[in-house]
């Protein structure tokens, strides 16, 4: 035993990408700024590609490597299948490993599918000893997550307006190369499920209450792309003359919604907001005040209390870094600031925690599939002309 006298919980990571990079930083980090009942280690990072995973695990911090997920799914030694990868891949590795016993934090949006998310929440329910999360790590960023005390505490009321925009730019280029986010095959759509998943969740999350019907737009500005040569983050390069491919997904997508408390949204996701880098935002307004988030701002959140004195009114911008706010008292003293990959690590203790104590974790699957439910129906709307829609299995 060392150092630690905590259990060893052993992770395995399938995907080499953006995300599986950011899920290895959680891990590593996470125990050292929380205590925890269990300490991970990076047992194992899955790639599709042997020399490419190898590499990755050394840069990583994983103790191995291998390009056989059904293999180390099937590990006695493995407690925990983090996935990375593409979600035409979350149901098939999500479902061999929750049948061998293993706790399953999986990558948004949870599938491709509603079909294949009821799949893994019936998957995750036959399972109830095993914590199965869906990475909506925005909810663990401290100032959304203090958004969503100031609501539950009642601090604005009624709840009356949702406005949402998610707004990149990664995309803008038209020969910006083509990834497997633009192939409907791998990802299942595109900027809708790739950032628009977010801004559901965090606007369901934060009010409590579940989008019931939509009407909405979609809209592929640039339709076919070069095929790429080298990925490069989130995109990548192309050499001169590379063969175009079809884009087959959205490159972007605008819906109102209404919610069940009677609430209205308007949401808007583009990854060619030419300028916006990464610009999640979020306004809610009720009948008591309102919050205001942009997560370039992140550190931040913007207030209105109505019940201020008359002459005192205003939005306050609260810098959300108080000992106090959610998880901020693990890191920097007040006004340091954090940044894009803490929400991830306050995801893995959570889940940590969630396993540890036989808690449930949360975004569920059932929640991620909820999800799931509005990009199908605000797909189905979109096909069909704007024709407000209702979204399967909402309460009407
Ligand atoms: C790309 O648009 C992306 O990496 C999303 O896939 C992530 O979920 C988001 O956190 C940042 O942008």
């Amino acid at each position: 035993m060392g150092i630690s006298s905590s259990p060893v919980l052993r992770v395995a990571i399938v995907g080499t990408g953006f995300m599986g990079k950011m899920h290895a930083h959680a891990w590593r980090t996470a125990h050292r700024f929380f205590r925890m009942d269990a300490v991970p280690e990076l047992a194992v990072l899955v790639g599709r590609d042997a020399e490419r995973a190898s590499d990755a695990a050394r840069d990583f911090g994983a103790l191995a490597a291998s390009t056989d997920w059904r293999e180390v799914v099937a590990r006695s030694d493995i407690d925990v299948v983090d996935i990375c990868t593409p979600g035409d891949t979350h149901a098939e590795i999500t479902l061999a490993a929750l049948a061998a016993g293993k706790h399953v934090l999986c990558e948004k949006p949870l599938a491709n599918s509603v079909t294949d998310a009821d799949r893994m929440v019936e998957a995750a329910a036959e399972a109830p000893d095993l914590v199965a999360m869906c990475g909506f790590s925005y909810r663990r960023t401290p100032a959304l997550s203090l958004a969503r005390e100031l609501i539950t505490a009642g601090r604005l009321g009624e709840i009356r307006h949702v406005r949402a925009q998610y707004l990149q730019d990664w995309l803008s280029e038209p020969d910006a190369p083509f990834t497997w986010r633009l192939d409907r095959h791998r990802a299942g759509s595109g900027t809708l499920g790739d950032i628009g998943a977010h801004s559901i969740d965090t606007a369901q999350w934060l009010t409590g209450e579940r989008i019931t019907a939509v009407s909405a737009i979609t809209r592929t500005f640039v339709t076919d792309r070069p095929e790429l040569t080298e990925q490069v983050g989130l995109g990548g390069r192309a050499v001169d003359g590379a063969a175009r491919r079809d884009v087959t997904v959205d490159d972007a997508a605008a819906f109102t919604a209404t919610f069940a408390g009677g609430a209205l949204g308007v949401f808007e996701a583009t990854r060619m907001a030419t300028g916006r880098r990464n610009a999640n935002r979020i306004e809610i307004n009720g009948s008591r005040g309102s919050i205001s988030f942009d997560f370039e701002r992140m550190n931040e959140l913007e207030f209105y209390d109505a019940t201020d004195p008359a002459g005192e009114q205003g939005f306050r911008r609260i810098q959300v870094t108080e000992p106090q706010h959610p998880y901020a008292a693990a890191w920097w003293p007040a006004g340091h600031g954090l940044g894009y990959e803490h929400g991830f690590t306050h995801q893995i203790v959570d889940l940590v925690r969630a396993i540890t104590s036989g808690a449930p974790a949360s975004p569920s699957f059932a929640e991620a599939a909820q999800v799931q439910r509005v990009l199908a129906a605000v797909e189905d709307s979109a096909a069909r002309g704007s024709i407000m829609t209702a979204v399967e299995g909402a309460p009407s």
